[in-house]
């Protein structure tokens, strides 16, 4: 038997420094031990895959410290701890920005050398986390970034699906989805602990009885149960010494569940019961907008709120004995309207399951809760039908009730008389079909409503959720969204990281505003160069991943004008393709005609069920084939098509881009975060004033912005006085022919069906305006042209946008909501 001496101490100074040490000799003996220990692979033996999960746990180890020392916070009751709930968490790949956040990109890439591996190589194993759809699930995962690198005791809330967003492949034009099996070959950074978990209830009825107190009470006997299980995720900052969290439910079924139904012989039953509870974590829904009527999706936003306020609760009870300062622990943010079930979920367990009286729970429920709004569409905000929401959530229905007539009651005693108003603002629609109006039931039950940009925060106010900032002003904020310079920057882009450094050292990259440091350099020739030297191998590097997935060859010397995001109507992809057609009509009327060089390229993703943005991802390879094989051309316009535009995919394209499109209809465009991305890699803009776009040209300059288009308000005084897209049609010779050639078949050989809906719409009812806007667009794209062939110029606006761009770092947006919303402070340096 071995003595317990034997058992090295953690004060065994040798183990340790291999254990957690950053220097080159330590991580190649942590790599080979992981590969040995871990992986079970012989050196001979091993796969890429297992070098890539080797240096993965190498570089879990060394999060480890940081992470149970913030976890130990926890128990901290004089701190206050963000949690973010959502039902999306798009991180992107976890290595490279471990690496960038520990400071040991180097380091491992030594260390792998020595070892005969190429850490870019590895980089590229990982497949990535897709839990999210777009922009609302990366700008989640932007803020735990900034948490963590502000110090802030943070835990993401979400859930763990086993499918995240659909791969996307591109045949014969069309989109066609790919299940993601993002869990395949195993996931490094994850650990599960089986033994947090909550049971969640569904369905079935609610009772009422009397307590001993002699209390009438109520009880939920549910026809389902299911249980949730901790995945946790560890989140570091930027060498802050703080690793925050991020804790994802996988949805099982309830042992006690199967094991009743198995004892009296049924054995399908239990089965049965057994693939419910794993149907809800299993995919995530590929919409950016809610499908109306899905039952399982209310399930899943149910089943992550109630394990996360659980958890909560037992985190609170870990540092005080009663519920009353729950608010003092947790500060909850609701990222959109996915987890609003949380105000009638905090209600039924403070008063449900630890008997408090209504208005006690009442007034915590509202002090821990705030709401961010992420759209405007009217489409876009969710509801569910009454009926539905009565089936699966019985106890949750009593509880919006009473929110709302004590709500209501509210409105009239200081309205007296106006029932209009009551009935705008209550929780139930009863227009017709009743419905649950969710961002309704998280207004009433949040503390602070905020909108993601200046604009969208003051059109909130004036449409959306008028009624409500008539009556409560003093909830509404604006928090402009932003975005983390260290994936966006620093990982993505280490050409332009190093050169900024070079000049102002690295401290812009916790502290955006000293890029204004560049300034000075703007005319400065040699830096000039390095800059366009920068770019031009972002570019080229570019134009290789596009030969070898799309067999298309772009010249890096082109302008690449860039358009990805999720396909959209009110995105205006199709708009784009107008003005690619007009430049194809004047070079085909003269082929000698100016064209400035340029390659189009387009990426994003399509919901499945959206016709529409389906027809617009043909139509962008159509034209583009039409486009790319005409020798008039003469390559001087290219249209690519990145097929499966992703956080990985995005980290190649925003250093690439010279031209940032940003196209939206005004007024529809909450924020936008890509625009953000590519101004900070020194993309210039060409865009409405929608979103944030605003608040980028007043920070860059207008005059290093290109503007067109509508205004937010002629947008809708055009539209209420009777919009006639036909007027434009037949006045825009060059629209006119586009259009035309669309609908005749050009880019279809001839046949006229195939694009005809999207013809048809915008002739007939052109929602988003882009025939009213087409020639100011055409008439912007030109002094682009322009502009472009002026490179010292363009290179001055480039590096200007670079140097103003601070505002929209994570941390200043993070930094707000700590004061204005959450009151939360970041741990002391220890
Ligand atoms: C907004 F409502 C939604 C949604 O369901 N999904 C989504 O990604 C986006 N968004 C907005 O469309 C963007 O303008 C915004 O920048 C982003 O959320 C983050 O706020």
């Amino acid at each position: 038997q071995k003595s317990v001496a034997a058992v090295p101490s953690p004060a065994d100074e040798g183990r340790e420094e291999f254990r957690r040490g950053s220097a080159v000799d330590a991580l190649t003996r942590a790599i080979l031990d992981h590969l040995y220990f871990t992986q079970a692979r012989p050196l001979t033996l091993a796969t890429r895959n297992d070098w890539y999960m080797a240096l993965a746990y190498a570089v879990r180890d060394r999060m480890l410290d940081d992470w149970l020392k913030s976890l130990s916070h926890l128990r901290n009751r004089e701190l206050k701890i963000v949690s973010y709930l959502s039902a999306e968490f798009l991180m992107g790949p976890h290595l490279g920005n471990n690496l960038v956040n520990l400071g040991i990109m180097e380091p491992a890439r030594e260390a792998l050398a020595a070892l005969g591996q190429d850490l870019d190589e590895l980089l590229r194993q990982e497949e990535e986390p897709g839990l999210g759809n777009g922009g609302l699930g990366r700008l989640a995962a932007c803020y735990l970034d900034s948490l963590a690198t502000l110090r802030v005791p943070a835990i993401g809330y979400g859930i763990r699906y086993e499918f995240g967003i659909f791969d996307q492949e591109i045949r014969d034009g069309w989109q066609a989805e790919k299940t993601d099996k993002w869990l395949r070959l195993g996931n490094p950074w994850e650990i599960c602990r089986p033994e947090i978990t909550y049971e969640v209830k569904v369905g079935g009825h609610t009772e009422r009885f009397t307590d001993e107190k002699g209390c009438v009470r109520v009880r939920w006997v549910p026809n389902k149960v299911v249980k949730g299980v901790a995945y946790d995720t560890p989140v570091a900052g930027y060498r802050s010494g703080v690793t925050d969290l991020l804790r994802l439910w996988k949805s099982e079924a309830v042992e006690s569940f199967d094991f009743q139904a198995f004892n009296v012989g049924d054995y399908y039953r239990a089965v049965e019961a057994k693939i419910f509870s794993e149907t809800i974590s299993k995919v995530l829904y590929p919409n950016d907008e809610p499908e109306i009527g899905k039952a399982l999706r209310l399930g899943q936003q149910y089943f992550f709120v109630s394990c996360s306020l659980q958890d909560m609760v037992r985190i609170h009870l870990l540092r005080e004995n009663s519920l009353d300062t729950f608010a003092a622990s947790f500060a909850v943010q609701l990222n959109d309207t996915h987890p609003s079930i949380a105000v009638a979920e905090l209600m039924r367990l403070l008063v449900d399951e630890h008997q408090f009286e209504w208005d006690a729970a009442w007034q915590i429920t509202r002090a821990t809760l705030a709401y961010t709004n992420h759209t405007l569409l009217p489409e876009a905000l969710e509801k569910w039908p009454l009926p539905l929401f009565a089936s699966i959530l019985p106890r949750h229905l009593e509880i919006i009730y009473e929110i709302n007539r004590r709500f209501l009651d509210e409105v009239r005693l200081v309205h007296q008389g106006d029932d209009q108003l009551a009935a705008r603002l209550s929780i139930i629609d009863e227009n017709g079909e009743r419905y649950v109006r969710m961002a309704h039931l998280a207004s009433v039950g949040s503390h602070a409503i905020n909108g993601v940009a200046a604009l969208h925060t003051e059109l909130l106010k004036q449409t959306v959720l008028k009624d409500f900032y008539e009556i409560h002003p003093e909830l509404f904020r604006n928090v402009t969204n932003g975005v983390t310079p260290r994936r966006w920057m620093v990982l993505s882009n280490p050409g332009l990281t190093r050169l900024i450094t070079e000049r102002i050292g690295d401290g812009w990259v916790t502290n955006p505003d000293e890029l204004r440091g560049l300034e000075p350099f703007v005319a400065d020739q040699t830096f000039q160069s390095a800059w366009q030297k920068v770019k031009r191998e972002n570019k080229s590097v570019l134009a290789g991943v596009i030969k070898a997935r799309t067999g298309i060859v772009v010249d890096p010397a082109s302008l690449f004008d860039v358009l990805v995001k999720r396909i959209h109507e009110y995105k205006r992809q199709h708009l784009k393709v107008l003005h690619i057609i007009t430049l194809y009509n004047r070079i085909k009327h003269d082929p000698q005609a100016d064209v400035t060089p340029r390659t189009f390229i387009f990426g994003g993703k399509a919901a499945p069920g959206y016709f529409m943005a389906k027809l617009i991802i043909k139509l962008v390879n159509s034209m583009g084939e039409v486009v790319n094989s005409d020798p008039d051309v003469a390559d001087r316009l290219k249209v690519v098509f990145f097929p499966d535009f992703n956080v990985t995919n995005g980290q190649m394209v925003y250093p690439a881009a010279d031209l940032s499109e940003q196209i939206s209809t005004a007024g529809k465009e909450a924020s936008g975060t890509g625009n953000m991305k590519f101004s900070l890699n020194g993309a210039l803009t060409i865009g409405t004033l929608d979103g944030a776009n605003v608040e980028i040209r007043e920070e860059v300059g207008a005059e290093n912005f290109f503007l067109f288009g509508l205004t937010a308000a002629e947008v809708s005084d055009l539209k209420s006085g009777g919009y006639d897209p036909r007027k434009w049609y037949g006045e825009k010779t060059e629209l006119r022919e586009a259009i035309d050639q669309i609908a005749g078949g050009l880019f279809s050989h001839g046949d006229r069906g195939l694009f005809q809906p999207l013809v048809e719409h915008l002739l007939n009812r052109d929602d988003y305006l882009l025939l009213a806007d087409y020639q100011a667009y055409i008439d912007c794209q030109d002094r682009v042209s322009a502009a472009f062939r002026d490179r010292k110029r363009w290179t001055e606006m480039s590096i200007l946008n670079v140097a103003r761009m601070g505002k929209f770092s994570s941390d200043r947006a993070i930094r707000e909501y700590c004061s204005d919303i959450w009151q939360a402070s970041p741990l002391p340096q220890d």
